[in-house]
C-alpha cells in the first residue's frame, strides 16, 4: 500500500498527530482485509453476522438512539465569506471552526484504530470521476463506503501527485449530540464530522462530498451535482431514454430508479434499468446534450416499506453483501424485519434499540412503537440490483432527456405537469416543496421548500445555484433535457394517497418521456402543460376516471395562496434571485388571476 502524493502524506501525518491513534490501516480495496475487519466488528460487537444461508455476508449494525438521521441544524457551509454559504445553509468562519473541531477530535483516537480509505466517486477510470481520501475510526463507516464507493489502491495510483482530492476527516469521539458538526470547506476540498456515526453524516463521500462539495466544484467547472436518480426507460422497440428526477430525502428516488412496470407494460417490453438512485453528476457531452452518471458504487436506501410489491429489485438487491442499519433482528432465524417488509408482523424481534419487542407494543399512530426506526437503512452493492443498467458499470454517462422534480404534497401540485421551457422549469424547480420525512431529525410532515431538493445539500449560496441552473440552460440551448414536476402524494380528505404509486409511475414516466418525443398531447395550463386523463395510460390501473381527473387538477385558489409563499421564499435570495425567476412568479401570478 503506498503513495507518493507529498499533500496527502503530509495530511495524514497532521491527522495521525491530532487524533493519536493506536494503530494505522490504509484499507487496499482487498476482499481478504475486508473480512478481516468484518470479523472483528463482530467481535466487538459492531456488527451481527447474520444468517449465512439467508443473508450471506449481511449484517446489522445500530447506532445510537441519538444518532439516527442527518442533523441539519450542526451542518455548516464553512466558506470564507458568509454570503458565499448564503441564507439557506448554517454558516461559521472556517478558521474559528477547524479550530473548534480540532479541539473536539484532539486525541479522541486513543486506544482506536485510524483507517484510511482512499475512494473514488464515479468509476475509477472515468474521467468523470473525482477523488476523495475519508480518515475514519468507524468500521462501520470503512464497511459501508467499501459497498458505497471505488475503495483501494487502485485510487491512489490513479490519483498519483495531483491535489484534486478531497479531504475527509471523521472522528465518532464520544457520539455527544452538543459537540456533532458536520462541515464541508468547499474552498479547501475539506469535509469534517465529528460525533456522529449515522450514515449521510459520516460517509464523506456521498451528502458531503458527492453534493455539497461537488455542487460548489460543479459551479466553479460548470457542471452539475444533484440530488437525483437516474434511470433507464426501454420502449418495446429496445430504445432506451434516459431521465433524472430530484426528490427530498425519503421521497421516492430509490423506488422509482427500481421500478418494475405494470404487467401490461412488460408484456409489451418495457423495461426500466437503475443508473443511480441518489446523485447524479451532470456534465454537457461534445454533442452539446446533457449526460449523467451517478458517482456512487452501492444504494443507502430506506427499509421501510421496501417488500415484495413494492419495491422486489431493492430487496433482491439486499440478499447478499449487505448492511443494515436500525432495523429489528429477528433471533429465531438470525434474519432482519422492518414494517412493511411482510404483511405478517413477527411475534417477537429484537427492536432497533436491542431491545426484546412484541408485536402487541406496536401502535400504529406511534412511530416510536415500530421494530425498525423510520430511517433505517440498507446499504447495498449497485451490482446485486436485478435491474442495473449496463451503462452503470461500463461507467459511461447516459444522455438526459427529462429532468423531474417533485415532492410530498397532500394537495397542490398535480400528478404531472410540464415547464414552458427551460427558464419555467429552473423557476419550478425553484419552488419546489415537500412534506419532511425521518431521514433528517425533526419534525415530520411539515411542508417547507426544498429547491431542487437540494436545501440540505447545496454548498453554496442558493441565489448563485439558481443562476447556475439559467446558464446550463443557455449553454444547452434547444439540446436541454425538458423539465417535468411529478407529486405521487396527492391524498383524500382522509389522507389516503389518490395515485397508488410505485410500478404505476410508469405510465407518468411514459408520458414525460413522450412529451419529449413530441409524442404525446398536453393542455395548456397557468401552471404549465398537463396531461388530460385520457393522455395517460390507464389500462388494467384501478383508478377511478373522477379520481384521474381530480389527480390532474390545477385549483387556480390553491394556487394563488401558493404564490404569496413563493413570494416570502423568494425574499430570502435577495439581490442573488436571477431577475428571470422573479419574472416567472409574476408572469405566474398574472396567470392565476
Ligand atoms: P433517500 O434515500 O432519503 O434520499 O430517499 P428516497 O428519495 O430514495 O426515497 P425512497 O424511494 O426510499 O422512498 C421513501 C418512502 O416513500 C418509502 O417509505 C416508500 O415506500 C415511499 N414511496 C416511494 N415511492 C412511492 C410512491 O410512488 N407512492 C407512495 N405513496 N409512496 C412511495
Ligand atoms: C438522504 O437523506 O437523502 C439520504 C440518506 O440519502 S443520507 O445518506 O443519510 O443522507
Ligand atoms: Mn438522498
Amino acid at each position: 500500500m503506498g503513495t507518493t502524493n507529498a499533500g496527502l502524506l503530509k495530511w495524514l501525518k497532521e491527522c495521525e498527530q491530532l487524533l493519536t491513534p493506536d494503530r494505522v490501516v490504509w484499507m487496499d480495496g482487498s476482499e481478504e482485509q475486508l473480512e478481516k475487519i468484518r470479523a472483528e466488528a463482530v467481535k466487538t460487537r459492531e456488527m451481527i453476522r447474520l444468517n449465512p444461508e439467508k443473508l450471506p455476508s449481511c449484517y446489522l449494525h445500530r447506532t445510537r438512539p441519538n444518532d439516527v438521521a442527518r442533523v441539519e441544524g450542526r451542518t455548516f457551509i464553512c466558506s470564507r465569506r458568509e454570503e458565499d454559504a448564503g441564507p439557506t445553509n448554517h454558516w461559521c468562519d472556517p478558521k474559528e471552526m477547524y479550530a473548534r473541531l480540532y479541539d473536539i477530535a484532539r486525541g479522541s483516537y486513543k486506544g482506536r484504530t485510524m483507517y484510511i480509505i482512499p475512494y473514488s466517486m464515479g468509476p475509477i477510470d472515468s474521467p468523470l470521476a473525482k477523488f476523495g481520501v475519508e480518515v475514519t475510526d468507524s468500521k462501520y463507516v470503512v464497511l459501508n463506503m467499501a459497498i458505497m464507493t471505488r475503495t483501494g489502491q487502485a485510487v491512489l495510483d490513479k490519483l498519483g501527485d495531483s491535489d484534486d482530492w478531497v479531504r475527509g476527516l471523521h472522528a465518532s469521539c464520544d457520539i455527544d449530540p452538543e459537540k456533532r458538526y458536520i462541515c464541508q470547506f468547499p474552498e479547501d476540498n475539506t469535509i469534517i464530522s465529528v460525533n456522529s456515526a449515522y450514515g449521510g453524516n459520516v460517509l464523506l463521500g456521498k451528502k458531503c462530498f458527492a453534493l455539497r462539495i461537488a455542487s460548489y466544484q460543479g459551479w466553479k467547472e460548470g457542471w452539475m451535482a444533484e440530488h437525483m436518480l437516474i434511470l433507464g426507460l426501454e420502449n418495446p422497440k429496445g430504445e432506451v431514454r434516459y431521465l433524472a428526477a430530484a426528490f427530498p430525502s425519503a421521497c421516492g428516488k430509490t423506488n422509482l430508479a427500481m421500478l418494475i412496470p405494470p404487467k401490461y407494460f412488460r408484456d409489451q417490453g418495457y423495461k426500466v434499468w437503475t443508473v443511480g438512485d441518489d446523485i447524479a453528476w451532470m456534465r454537457i457531452g461534445p454533442d452539446g446534450k446533457l449526460y449523467a452518471i451517478n458517482p456512487e458504487n452501492g444504494f443507502f436506501g430506506v427499509a421501510p416499506g421496501t417488500n415484495e410489491h413494492s419495491n422486489p429489485n431493492a430487496l433482491a438487491t439486499t440478499k447478499s453483501g449487505s448492511i443494515f442499519t436500525n432495523v429489528a433482528y429477528n433471533p429465531k432465524d438470525g434474519t432482519v424485519w422492518w414494517e412493511g417488509l411482510t404483511k405478517e408482523i413477527p411475534d417477537e424481534l429484537i427492536d432497533w434499540k436491542g431491545n426484546p419487542w412484541k408485536s402487541s407494543q406496536f401502535v400504529k399512530s406511534d412511530k416510536s412503537t415500530c421494530a425498525a426506526n423510520p430511517n433505517s437503512r440498507f446499504t447495498a452493492p449497485a451490482k446485486n440490483c436485478p435491474c442495473i443498467s449496463p451503462t452503470f458499470e461500463k461507467g459511461v454517462a447516459v444522455p438526459i432527456s427529462a429532468l423531474v422534480f417533485g415532492g410530498r404534497r397532500a394537495k397542490c401540485a398535480p400528478l404531472v405537469y410540464q415547464s414552458r421551457d427551460w427558464v419555467h422549469g429552473v423557476f419550478v424547480g425553484s419552488i419546489m416543496a415537500s412534506e419532511t420525512t425521518a431521514a433528517a431529525s425533526g419534525a415530520v410532515g411539515v411542508v417547507r421548500r426544498d429547491p431542487m431538493a437540494m436545501l440540505p445539500f447545496c454548498g453554496y449560496h442558493m441565489g448563485d445555484y439558481f443562476q447556475h441552473w439559467l446558464d446550463m440552460g443557455k449553454k444547452l440551448g434547444d439540446k436541454a433535457p425538458k423539465i417535468f414536476n411529478v407529486n405521487w402524494f396527492r391524498t383524500d380528505e382522509d389522507g389516503n394517497f389518490l395515485w397508488p404509486g410505485f410500478g404505476d409511475n410508469m405510465r407518468v414516466l411514459n408520458w414525460i418521456l413522450d412529451r419529449c418525443d413530441g409524442k404525446a398531447d398536453a393542455v395548456e395550463t397557468p401552471i404549465g402543460y398537463l396531461p388530460r386523463p385520457e393522455d395517460i395510460d390507464t389500462t388494467d390501473l384501478d383508478v377511478p376516471p373522477e379520481v384521474m381527473k381530480e389527480l390532474l387538477t390545477v385549483d387556480k385558489e390553491i394556487w394563488r395562496g401558493e404564490t404569496r409563499e413563493i413570494e416570502e421564499h423568494y425574499k430570502k435570495f435577495g439581490d442573488k434571485l436571477p431577475k428571470e425567476l422573479r419574472q416567472q412568479l409574476d408572469e405566474l401570478e398574472a396567470r392565476l388571476a
